[in-house]
């Protein structure tokens, strides 16, 4: 008979599933759990200094190994500040679990201060919301959380973990038996459909392969650009991918636009196959455009979900072997502009795609230097690419911080906006402390430039007394070099392409974390 936490049950439990990483930002009532992780050698605990660097480090870790991570949260408050890149885990159908500590089960009738609605907050985030039982009984709960996070589709669990239950003793016969899980069965694909696919495919003048998902990465990539090859078919990948394989000899995909306008003239008239993407909608509501864009009669039908959307872009390639290849419609290449002694964004795109190492991941954040780096991504060597899926900014150091942790000899790169990277900026001081590999280039123009760029087409004048308040970050500029110092990460500043160049190339020579801050209009 052993003796253990509650605590110890929970984490050994999660540790034999599989489990690797414990992002935390604990309090007093986890403290149980805190202890235990001395006990589970195989969780890595790493200190997120706000909660929104947590289930944000949880999903870039979950992008790049499609395994959950816990993050380790303070009751109700704690949950809360780690809201918004929840939200944008599970815009990216990220597998993550939640364990959120709970008052003792005997103190949450004296309405303490620390009290609130834990269940409701975790419900407005969680695919699954479960309070931990007492006992050997949370086991199964436990392996049944991460085996439901782990989809496919990945899923946000959430644990309310009752402070009691964590520290009370609980006496075992042997260690918790944890069943393997079965490999799980995805929809069986059925012949016929994928052959009326193939048809309305050969039928249809220039159709759009739109891949999102699932089908972002290589195999997907490879049997997409097979169908376009014979079906002389465009290949566009959505605006806001999870994580998007790019570069070396992989296809060139053209990016979905932004504004409504934009993806109407882009798609055209075109019939569309939707490959684990979503039909194309205008990101927000403007008045006399649609929000819908494309109507359902312009969409191929093509019933598959993340679990089997490249098994069957394979079986559906698989349909055109004898058939002959079509031209194919290039996609729009970015041009280059000639180097000078300023720095812009497509500058910045330029150096990044030329200097970017080999099996990189790329954390972006921010439209002025990520619209023109995911132009011009194929011209470089073989790399990853995660995005904002969510739209709730604050997610790109985070999520570089998971990147980093997931793959420890991979080179991150977080190419960040400036008025985002604020949310979470707390995210540099755990690249510090667990000298991550990550290269952060800081796009400081000192400003909301999205914003403005709405504001103008909207014809409002930026330089209103207002809109100038509210959208300009200059007066005073944050000195992100001496920030990021601050945070125990080494930085520079530059703002000339070539600077840029010699501190990129320095930065990914060196291990451990860097910070560029580089001077944009
Ligand atoms: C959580 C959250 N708060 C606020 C916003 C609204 N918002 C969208 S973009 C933006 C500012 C972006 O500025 P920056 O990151 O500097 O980007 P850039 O200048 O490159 O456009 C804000 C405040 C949001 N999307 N999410
Ligand atoms: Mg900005």
């Amino acid at each position: 008979m052993r003796e253990r936490t509650g605590a110890a049950v929970l984490l050994e439990a999660a540790a034999r599933c599989g489990v690797k990483l414990c992002i935390a930002n604990p309090g007093t009532t986890e403290l149980g759990l805190v202890h235990a992780l001395d006990d589970a050698p195989s969780i890595r605990p790493v200190l997120g200094l706000f909660e929104g660097v947590c289930t944000g480090a949880a999903d870039g870790y979950a992008r790049v190994t499609g395994k959950p991570a816990l993050t380790l949260l303070h009751l109700g408050p704690g949950f809360a500040n780690g809201i918004a890149n929840l939200h944008n885990a599970r815009r990216a159908r990220s597998p993550v679990i939640n364990i959120i500590g709970d008052h003792a089960s005997w103190h949450l009738a004296a309405d303490s201060p620390l009290t609130s609605d834990i269940a409701g907050l975790a419900a407005a985030v969680s695919d699954v919301v479960i309070r931990l039982e007492r006992g050997t009984a949370m086991v199964d709960q436990v392996v049944n959380a991460i085996e439901l996070a782990q989809g496919p589709p990945g899923k946000v669990v959430s644990l309310i973990a009752s402070s009691d239950f964590m520290d009370e003793i609980v006496a075992m016969n042997d260690a918790p038996v944890i069943q393997a899980s079965v490999e799980k069965q995805s929809a069986v694909l059925d012949s016929r459909e994928i052959e009326t696919t193939a048809q309305a495919l050969l039928k249809a003048p220039a159709p759009i392969v739109l891949l999102g998902g699932a089908a972002l990465r290589e195999r997907g990539l490879r049997a997409a650009a097979r169908i376009a090859d014979v079906c002389g078919a465009r290949l566009l990948m959505e605006c806001y991918p999870a994580y998007a394989e790019m570069g070396g000899d992989l296809p060139c995909l053209e990016r979905l636009a932004y504004f409504p306008q934009d993806v109407l003239a882009q798609l055209g008239q075109a019939k569309i196959l939707l490959a684990d993407a979503k039909k194309p909608v205008s990101y927000f509501g403007y008045a006399g455009q649609p929000s819908i864009l494309t109507p359902p009669e312009q969409l191929i039908p093509f019933r598959v979900d993340s679990a089997n959307v490249v098994q069957a872009l394979e079986r559906l390639a698989d349909c055109f072997t004898n058939h002959r290849r079509r031209p194919r419609i290039a996609p729009r290449t970015a041009i280059a502009v000639p180097a000078s002694d300023t720095l812009t964004p497509i500058d910045v795109a330029e150096v990044l795609c030329e200097h970017l190492p080999e099996g990189a991941i790329v954390s972006l954040e921010g439209s002025t230097c990520g619209g023109p780096f995911l132009e011009r991504a194929h011209r470089a060597k073989r790399h990853a690419v995660m995005t904002n899926t969510g739209g709730a900014i604050g997610q790109g150091l985070p999520c570089a911080v998971g990147a980093a942790l997931a793959q420890p000899h991979a080179k991150v790169i977080c190419l960040q906006s400036d008025g985002s990277a604020q949310y979470t900026v707390q995210a540099l001081w755990t690249m510090a402390k667990e000298n991550l590999n990550a290269v952060v280039l800081i796009s400081a123009n000192h400003r909301y430039g999205i914003l403005q760029t709405e504001l103008k087409r909207a014809l409002v004048d930026i330089s209103s007394p207002a809109t100038s308040r509210l959208t300009r970050i200059d007066s005073p500029s944050v000195d992100w070099e001496a920030l990021a110092r601050a945070y125990g990460v080494p930085s520079v500043k530059v703002s000339s392409r070539c600077a840029l160049t010699r501190e990129l190339d320095q930065a990914l020579h060196i291990d451990g974390p860097r910070l560029i801050e580089m001077t944009l209009p």
